[in-house]
């Protein structure tokens, strides 16, 4: 079937609908809320009673986005009484509650006319839904306990399935699913401006817009994905053209949380020392870093791990932390399982095992510090190694570079491409309409030249360095790093 038929057969569901039930997958995500929020506002304006529910909170990142607050943790239970209104005749204006001493009243304005008695009915328990429509779902397993505490009003009430994943089970009465779609909130932008024509409202705005955007922005991996079609750049213009508010959304999902990494990362770098005839590489934080840089430090956590991959000379990585409480901590990665790191870290006073390990000493002077333990390292490698300076001195030319800086520039860098990746002012301006283009909405808008990290999964994760340290064999737990 043609998408425009399955569209139509939406609108017409949707127009002998009045009370629709919005359900988002879990686990939420950009997409899932950006869809069902969007969704939900847009079913407002058509004058419709919806509900959103959703059995997860809304991460964090996502917090920002406009009225999150509609989502409900979970259907009416049976225990709700419920009074109702018949609006057929007269619309609602406003619904209050007040409540006193022995009774709560419940107050309903209307729009015009009167309301009578005639008009208000009771029931218990669930409210009945005439219309579901799933977002960015491919199983109904997915609504958990929306759907495994109500199977039998998915049997009775007609579902939508609106959807992108390739593993959709196409459990709708209809389904408007597109596998080619880089995100459920991609299909949307065509559907609401089918909506707009057919119910004759204007629908799109700036709130919708940035929703529909923040949907496309994380499931592409902010356009970087193998999902990024060009359709994807085309709706991502038009979106931006609509009002989305882009900058928004990049600083709120990618930049608060890596800009401050990127930049520590930048620090750490230009201090990045090699010892070419010991196989070190090493570098420092220092208090003066995290401030300037406005990061925490916890920020280094996948920092050494990373040093530790792009460093394939090497055979002892070290990362020497100044921390807040006068102390200086030691991480230590070997790459070579004949190196204990362990070992290095017990000359230390610290310990770990072979190939992850770390130290803590008191004296926090880390100008002097670093050139001690630096030494103290040498020592243990030039014992290690037993061989002589002039054998290390012999074998110099077949080395391979101890550590690939190149490579680790151009991951900052990677970074930089994420914004550039945006659709350019001139492609937004295509899509807007000549009367939108007033002067004051040309105001510069500051972009920076920092580079965004590439987003990856699990990036925010605050227990990454744990993962990291389990995939090294004999880790068992995690390092102050
Ligand atoms: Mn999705």
């Amino acid at each position: 079937m043609k998408f425009a038929e399955v569209q139509k057969q939406i609108i017409e569901l949707i127009n002998r609908s009045e009370k629709i039930l919005i359900l988002p997958s879990t686990p939420v995500d950009g997409d899932a809320i950006g869809s069902a929020v969007s969704m939900y506002m847009v079913l407002r304006k058509l004058g419709k009673k919806v509900t959103v529910v959703c059995n997860e909170v809304v991460p964090e990142v996502l917090s920002f986005l406009p009225d999150t607050n509609v989502l409900e943790e979970k259907l009416l239970s049976s225990k709700d009484f419920i009074v109702s209104i018949d609006t057929r005749k007269i619309k609602v204006e406003q619904v209050k509650s007040q409540v006193e001493e022995n009774k709560v009243n419940i107050i309903i304005t209307p729009k015009d006319g009167r309301f009578t008695e005639e008009e208000i009915s009771f029931t218990e328990g669930q409210e009945e839904y005439d219309l579901i429509i799933t977002v960015d779902t491919a199983d109904l397993k997915q609504l958990r306990t929306v759907y495994e505490e109500n199977m039998d009003m998915f049997h009775e009430v007609p579902v939508i399935n609106i959807d992108h994943h390739i593993s959709n089970e196409y459990f709708g009465k209809i389904n408007y699913v597109d596998i080619m779609s880089a995100s459920t909130t991609e299909l949307l932008l065509p559907l609401y401006e089918k909506f707009e024509e057919a119910f004759n409202v204007e629908l799109m705005d700036e709130d919708i817009a940035t929703l529909l955007l923040t949907g496309l922005i994380t499931d592409t991996g902010s356009f970087q994905n193998a999902n990024t079609t060009p359709k994807a750049f085309a709706h991502a213009a038009q979106l931006i053209a609509y009002g989305a508010r882009q900058q928004e959304i990049i600083q709120q999902i990618y930049k608060t949380k890596q800009l401050s990494q990127l930049k520590l990362w930048g620090r750490l770098l230009s201090k990045i020392q090699t010892d070419e005839k010991y196989k070190i590489v090493w570098s420092t934080v220092t208090q003066d870093d995290f401030k300037e840089t406005k990061s925490k430090e916890e920020e280094t956590g996948d920092i050494i791990d990373e040093l530790m991959t792009n460093a394939p000379g090497a055979e002892v990585i070290v990362l020497i932390k100044e921390r807040s409480d006068d102390t200086i901590s030691g991480s230590i990665r070997t790459t070579n399982p004949a190196v204990d790191a362990s070992q290095i870290a017990e000359i230390f006073g610290g310990g770990g095992h072979s190939r992850a390990a770390g130290f803590r000493i008191p004296d926090g002077n880390i100008g002097l510090r670093e050139h001690e333990i630096i030494e103290q390292i040498r020592e243990f490698q030039k014992e290690r190694l037993s061989v002589t300076d002039e054998a290390i001195e012999e074998s110099k030319d077949e080395q391979v570079p101890i550590i690939d800086v190149e490579n680790l520039l151009n991951r900052v860098k990677e970074a930089e491409k994420a914004q550039q990746s945006m659709p350019s002012e001139k492609e937004v301006e295509k899509y807007k309409k000549p009367e939108e283009e007033e002067p004051e909405e040309k105001e510069e808008e500051h972009v920076s030249d920092l580079e965004l990290r590439q987003p990856k999964h699990g990036e925010n994760d605050d227990s990454k360095d744990d993962q990291n340290d389990q995939n090294i064999p004999g880790v068992l737990y995690k390092f102050e790093d």
